[in-house]
């Protein structure tokens, strides 16, 4: 057995010119990997010397720092008792938050997917409330993603026996039991100790199926190891400039069960999320200014940007028959924006596409997944003779969705399924697991309620008449423009003389 180092020991190597730090009981020398961290420099020297686990747990996969630093770097273990505890200064405002967290409604008050965002508004360090709810530029799109679902009106028929209704479908054939599946979204332990693991146990109670994101914070293997035998998962893919590593990552989930590959196709650049970058920014020390270029990593755009270097800018169309010759996974391209795209998709076969901008996170001003929808379905019939629902072209929709109306409307118009992404990150960020199994029985009650208002008795009976959509791609009314508007001084009335 190796020889542990002493705490003492670690504690010399506090500076740039020699940076030690442990995480999990074990020793790294980080010296040479200081300017290459996306999240800066800054944080690691804080810990220099020291035991880093408490700040590295909540955003890095346990094993990103072994599969990062080359292995001569990895010093061994250190005796734990030798080593002084960090003692992290608790501000007011964290003091400030925890009572918040304490005073939480209990879940039964929670009646509908805005509660949870509420509340996790309320108990999220401010930073990950800003990473996770922020969108691109003015944020249009983000707010457009719902205001679209205002547009489309329901057409429901009558006198249908309704008492047995069931909304169970089939996604990629697999059985899932609602036409809605969990989207990626990343980071999940700013939220939450467990993160996207406390997706992974609520799914396999409801029947649902998740989609592990590349850049979950737990590792991979330990959100497959968390779900039951059985239990569906799909698998979203940034693609790695360097395609062993996306290879590698696409057989692995391959080999663990993986049931489908969502390629992210909307990100050759991350947009512009300002309130992350404002937080990011608020957080280091105004002093320093940052500068990108000469030094790599511009640090100064937010948790996302930092580490979205690896993603690959030259993905396109003529990389998919690689992607096929790589994994037997059905392959489905999620961010897709146009009928046009659509139909490339489709005439290059692969097995769906899903309607995406992201969460309104990309291009400010993308129009809402359902409104493309509705274009997709007509010009795939036109051109291709295609009907919809379709078991050999699957279309899914996400964005805005917070109530199984908005579901049952994409289903109306053609979609297998809706993904849905930040109301079930923010479901576990507030409550944990049973935060989001609450969320489930939520929608669960919903879609019973309305396939009966609606008279459908399964989805089948969830047709296009059923929803009046002609006014979905008027956008006449556009979402306010808050930013702007705050901002702006209003010019004011003619005013009677003082009396
Ligand atoms: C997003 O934030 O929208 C993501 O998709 C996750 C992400 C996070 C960091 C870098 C790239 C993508």
């Amino acid at each position: 057995m190796s020889e542990r180092l002493s705490g003492k020991t670690v504690a010399q190597h506090n500076s740039r010119e020699s940076c030690w730090i442990i995480v999990h009981g074990k020793v790294y020398d980080v010296t040479e990997f200081l300017d290459e961290h996306p999240g800066g420099s800054k944080i690691i020297l804080k810990y220099a010397g020291k035991d880093a686990t408490q700040e590295y747990d909540p955003i890095h996969p346990p094993d990103a720092i072994t599969t990062n630093l080359p292995l001569e770097k990895h010093l061994g273990p250190v005796d734990l008792e030798t080593v002084e505890k960090v003692v992290v200064e608790i501000t007011d405002e964290e003091k400030a938050r925890q009572e918040r967290i304490s005073n939480r409604p209990p879940l039964d008050e929670i009646l509908n997917l805005h509660d949870f965002e509420s509340i996790a508004k309320q108990v999220l360090t401010e930073k990950a409330w800003a990473y996770y709810s922020s969108a691109a530029d003015d944020e249009i799109t983000n707010r457009e993603n719902h205001a679209a679902y205002h547009r489309i009106w329901f057409r429901p028929r009558i006198l249908r026996d309704v008492t047995k209704v069931d909304w169970s479908t089939q996604i990629l054939g697999h059985k899932s039991s609602m036409p809605v599946y969990i989207s990626a979204t990343a980071l999940g332990k700013l939220g939450h100790p467990d993160g996207e693991m406390n997706l992974t146990r609520a799914a396999a109670k409801y029947g649902v199926i998740q989609m592990i994101p590349t850049l979950a914070s737990c590792s991979f293997d330990e959100i497959v190891d968390a779900a039951q035998p059985g239990q569906v998962q799909f698998f979203q893919l940034y693609v790695n400039k360097d395609r062993a590593v996306t290879k590698r990552l696409v057989q692995h989930a391959e080999s663990r069960g993986v049931k489908g590959l969502f390629v992210t196709v909307d990100a050759p650049q991350l947009g512009r999320r300002e309130k992350d970058m404002r937080m990011k920014f608020e957080a280091e020390d105004p002093s320093v200014v940052t500068k990108s270029g000469s030094e790599g990593v511009d640090r100064s755009q937010g948790a996302a940007r930092a580490i979205s270097s690896f993603i690959d800018t030259a993905l396109k169309w003529d990389d998919l028959p690689w992607f096929k010759s790589i994994t037997k996974m059905p392959l489905i391209l999620k961010g897709v924006q146009c009928w046009e795209d659509a139909l490339e998709a489709y005439d290059v076969g692969v097995a769906g596409v899903v309607l995406s901008n992201h969460g309104g996170r990309q291009l400010d001003f993308a129009r809402s997944g359902i409104e493309i929808l509705v274009e997709v379905v007509a010009k795939l019939k036109e051109k291709r003779g295609l009907s919809f629902p379709n078991e050999n072209f699957q279309l899914f929709v996400d964005g805005g969705v917070r109530r199984a109306t908005d579901v049952l409307k994409a289903i109306a118009l053609g979609a297998t399924a809706v993904g849905v992404g930040r109301p079930f990150l923010y479901s576990f960020c507030a409550y944990g697991q049973e935060g989001v199994e609450k969320a489930f029985q939520i929608l669960h009650d919903e879609f019973e309620m309305n396939m009966r208002l609606l008279g459908a008795r399964t989805l089948k009976d969830v047709v296009p008449e059923m929803v009046d959509a002609s006014n979905v791609s008027s956008h006449i009314v556009v979402p306010g423009d808050n930013l702007y508007s705050n901002n702006y001084e209003s010019m004011g009335y003619a005013k009677l003389k003082e009396v």
